[in-house]
């Protein structure tokens, strides 16, 4: 059955395409037009309301997934304003740096929200993965995208932007998200 994968941001859309791949849906873009106001206060909030209005929206199931980094020392921002930190992601990084500017606390961590909905808009599955990390005082590797390349990952001793996306898979908020959902899914 067809699954919409509602967002409109390349980055999660190539990473959820390449962890959903294996799963019995065939995936479907959001439609572009369809612009939803995350008014939620939470990323479960605005994780449900994204998958239950692409349901509604397009008559099909829907994965939505709500995302941002956490940072200790900034009581928890930029969180679910991660996207709209700033206006490009070069400006987002450079304000987390600046915020975090002599800090010496530079731990945070990355949240993933995913729910699913059937075409009614019922929600059916949900889980949350984290991943906790430090804020570098520069950016360190090309690969990825958002705040990946300030986010370092202790137990791998490489950013996010550094390494390949099997391990950001494995060991990152999305994936641990998706690792838990994978068995709901299964049986719906
Ligand atoms: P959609 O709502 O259309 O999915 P969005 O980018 O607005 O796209 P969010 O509201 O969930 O999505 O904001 C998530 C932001 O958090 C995202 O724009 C990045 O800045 C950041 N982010 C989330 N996951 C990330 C990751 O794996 N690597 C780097 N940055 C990430």
């Amino acid at each position: 059955r067809t699954l919409v994968v509602a967002t409109q941001n390349p980055g999660k859309l190539a990473e959820l395409q390449q962890l959903l791949g294996q799963t019995q849906f065939q995936l479907q873009p959001m439609p572009p037009e369809l612009e939803i106001a995350e008014t939620g206060a939470t990323f479960q909030e605005n994780a449900i309301l994204k998958a239950r209005q692409t349901a509604q929206y397009t008559g099909h199931w829907a994965i939505a997934d709500d995302s941002g980094l956490a940072i200790e020392a900034l009581d928890g921002a930029p969180g679910i304003y991660s996207a709209r930190y700033a206006e490009t992601a070069q400006a987002r990084i450079d304000r987390v740096l600046r915020e975090l500017k002599g800090q010496s606390n530079r731990r945070a961590q990355f949240v993933c929200h995913m729910a699913v909905a059937q075409p009614d808009g019922q929600i059916v599955a949900e889980a949350e993965g984290i991943c906790p990390g430090e804020i570098l005082e520069a950016c360190v590797g090309a690969g990825g995208f958002g705040y990946d390349p300030i986010f370092w990952v202790p137990s791998q001793q490489q950013t996010f932007a550094q390494m390949g996306s099997d391990l950001k898979h494995e060991i990152g908020h999305r994936g641990l998200a998706l690792q838990q959902l994978m068995p709901q899914l299964q049986h719906l």
